[in-house]
């Protein structure tokens, strides 16, 4: 059995400890340990109270999700071990001194008294795994905080910090010195006060005030489409909040819970939703880096560029609490920089969602500089100008000279090549990229890139940095475009050809935002703008490419996207909301009856494997060269970096749900029909196929 409890007696008080390292998950070991424990307490009459607390770094993270879906594991059952703590006789005090996440809130929840460490955080994240929280969760928390708070706290999914959890009621103190101590302490207390004992189960009054309130829950049912489109989880915790307030008993509010949870644990977007927790933890672990390489110090970053990329990363490292200089040969352009970082912080004040002292810490460590030469003293550089092979490699060459000895080099190039960059300096070793996603102080991905020479050190402090910057990082090999945009020019070249071929912009984008996505590819390159891929290939002496006529054209009309409100689409003042166009798609047939494309209908399935087989096809093909190093990697980097739904769990878990052998006879009628490259099956899918085998089936 994995995880144990250890039983510890203090005088009058039993002291039950979790010890599941890292992070006390109720693996079996810890559920038999709870029930045992609590069993020893009640049987042994010196004993009048009991706390519960956590060794390592939680109190508990939750249920084991390593068990889910696999086969019935040893020992008592969470249910079991629950019902045997609520039924306690003796008062039972949590002490929670660190995550109490999941399936841990819910123990906590059966507990009489909770004091948590001010640090704590608390929350029910289950949404996040496709789950809910089927230990009690929905039903004893709305009992104590309310129904409306208990939606929002569910339905989020987010932590709640200690001290928040204490003035919504989850948690009855915060302890002012050690936890255990002061856990012991309330418990003395308590036992003094005659050891009442007070179950959630028992409360009424929070939920009185909202029973037969049909109208409360119609509202969250309708938010529900805009903040958790497509999800199936949310809607089955309404289902069980509503049970929590008008079910006839706590028992059959349980019953509904139960129901509940088994539907989604039954459901696709749990295994998909699993998949991706697991599949970002993997991608942290380089197979041939020793997990204790030596890493550098970063006590201070530099940045080049104070454009919108360099900008987004200096705020990366301002909000790690990283000084960091930021550097532009453009005076003007670094005035800008600033005031966009100041105006950013300043909105999320506006929101409520950081204090102002906070934004003045951060805006303090954010250092402008017009000199090169300031930037040497960093431990880590990322430059991060416009993508120019020939500007990178003069820059790289300045910073060779200007860098100390053994700093981190790093470029945000999103598709040149690493190994030329560091060629340009004589320490390539010391080179890799570092690629963000726009606007890099949101988005949560970040590829590393492994130039042919990047030393393990500077590897693993790349990847280690950006977990310090509260990314998600993923390593990948020096080709063009790495990982995500490699992939993705397969995707937008296809969604190009097809409007082509017959399709309409907004068929393409509405498959595409149905699929999950946020928008499709021509609203997403109408928010871009379609002068910028213009203005490129004009300075490049224009493309022969039959996919840059129609935004060409489009261009040549002064239909730059929604900067002046026409672009594939149209748009009214003030509205962001693409509206099709008969100016636009004038075009489209034109250019298309030029080119002599043969138009037709398409199905909105056509649309969609033609969009994400290209995903596929060239994601096995980056796996086959080791560009990748596993298909959970890919999954990571789109589903962080690209907007695909986290509920489908990535292209190569698309892929596998739809069945490889489908995928392969679809990409090879393709291949067939237009001899395009992108689509001649990579070898690696064939041989998956042959072998009646998964994506999945590498990386176990
Ligand atoms: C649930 O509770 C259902 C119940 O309502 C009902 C049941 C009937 N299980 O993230 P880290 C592993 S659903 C198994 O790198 P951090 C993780 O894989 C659960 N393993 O550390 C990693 O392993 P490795 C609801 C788990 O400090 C290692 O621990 N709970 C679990 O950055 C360290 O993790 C959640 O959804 C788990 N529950 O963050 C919480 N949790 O070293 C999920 C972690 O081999 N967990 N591991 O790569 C988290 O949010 C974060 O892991 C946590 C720690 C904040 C706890």
């Amino acid at each position: 059995m994995k995880g144990t409890v250890h039983y510890e007696k203090r005088g009058n008080v039993a002291l039950l400890s979790i010890d599941n390292p890292p992070v006390n998950p109720l693996s079996s070991g810890v559920r038999q340990g709870l029930y045992d424990g609590v069993t020893a307490a009640l049987e042994d009459d010196s004993i009048e109270a009991i706390v519960l607390t956590g060794m390592n770094r939680a109190f508990i993270a939750g249920a084991d999700i390593s068990e889910f879906g696999g086969a019935a594991t040893a020992g008592v059952s969470l249910g079991e071990a629950l019902d045997k703590m609520e039924g306690s006789t003796k008062p039972i005090i949590a002490a929670i001194n660190g995550t109490a996440f999941g399936g841990g809130l819910e123990v906590a929840l059966c507990c009489d008294y909770r004091i948590a460490a001010p640090t704590a955080p608390v929350g029910l994240p289950e949404v996040k795994l496709g789950l809910l929280p089927g230990a009690g969760g929905t039903q004893r928390l709305p009992r104590l905080i309310g129904a409306e708070a208990a939606v929002k706290a569910i339905i989020s999914g987010d932590p709640i910090l200690a001290p928040d959890a204490f003035s919504m009621g989850i948690v009855d103190r915060i302890a002012q010195g050690d936890i255990v101590e002061d856990g012991l302490a309330f418990a003395a207390e308590i036992i003094a006060s005659g050891g009442q004992t007070r179950k959630v189960r028992d409360l009424e009054d929070k939920t009185a005030a909202d029973r037969g309130n049909t109208a409360l829950f119609e509202q969250f049912a309708a938010n529900l489409n805009k903040t958790h489109r497509g999800q199936f989880a949310p809607a089955q915790i309404l289902k069980c909040i509503e049970a929590a307030v008008n079910a006839d008993s706590f028992d059959a509010g349980m019953q509904v819970e139960q129901e509940c949870f088994q539907a989604c644990m039954r459901h696709p977007q749990r295994e998909a939703l699993i998949h991706i927790f697991f599949a970002e933890r993997a991608a942290n672990k380089i197979p041939d880096l020793p997990k204790d390489v030596p890493l550098l110090e970063i006590n201070r970053g530099s940045v080049i560029g104070a454009g919108t990329m360099g900008g987004g990363i200096a705020m990366c490292f301002a909000n790690a609490g990283i000084a960091v200089r930021i550097h532009d040969n453009d005076p003007d352009n670094l005035a800008r920089g600033i005031k966009v970082i100041e105006g950013n912080y300043a909105r999320t004040v506006s929101k409520g969602r950081l204090s102002q002292e906070e934004m003045d810490r951060r805006m303090a460590l954010i250092i402008p500089t017009e000199n090169f030469d300031d930037l040497g003293d960093a431990d880590v550089v990322i430059e991060a100008v416009y993508e120019n092979l020939d500007l990178k490699k003069q820059i790289f060459e300045r910073l060779d000279k200007v860098m100390k000895a053994g700093a981190l080099l790093a470029t945000n190039t999103s598709a040149l090549d690493v190994d030329a960059i560091a060629a340009a300096t004589s320490r390539p070793e010391s080179v890799c990229g570092m690629h963000f996603f726009s606007p890099a102080n949101v988005m949560r991905l970040l590829e590393v890139v492994r130039g042919e020479a990047s030393s393990p050190l500077v590897l693993g402090t790349a990847m280690a940095l950006g977990k310090r910057l509260g990314k998600v990082s993923v390593m990948a090999g020096n080709c063009p475009g790495f990982i995500g945009n490699r992939m993705l020019a397969g995707y937008t070249r296809q969604a190009a050809l097809m409007i082509l071929e017959g399709a309409s912009p907004a068929q393409v984008d509405k498959v595409i935002y149905d699929f999950g996505l946020a928008m499709g590819p021509f609203a997403m390159n109408d928010m871009v703008g379609l002068d910028l891929g213009w203005r490129a290939r004009k300075m490049a002496g224009g493309t022969n490419e039959v996919t840059a006529r129609i935004p060409d054209e489009l261009c040549e009309l002064g239909r730059y996207g929604q900067k002046n409100g026409k672009g594939y689409y149209r748009y009214e003042e003030g509205d962001r909301t693409p509206l099709p166009d008969p100016e636009a798609d004038e075009v489209i047939k034109r250019v298309a009856e030029e080119l002599g494309f043969e138009r037709r209908d398409f199905s909105d399935e056509e649309i969609l494997k033609r969009c994400m087989y290209p995903l596929v096809n060239i994601g096995a093909k980056l796996l086959e060269e080791g560009h990748a190093l596993r298909a959970g990697d890919i999954d990571t980097v789109y589903v962080n970096g690209y907007g695909f739904p986290t509920y489908v769990g990535g292209p190569m878990w698309f892929a596998d749900a739809q069945g490889l052998d489908k995928v392969l006879a679809d990409i090879e009628r393709f291949h067939a029909e237009t001899g395009d490259d992108v689509w001649k099956p990579a070898a690696l899918l064939k041989q998956l196929v042959a072998e009646g085998r998964t994506f999945a089936s590498l990386d176990q």
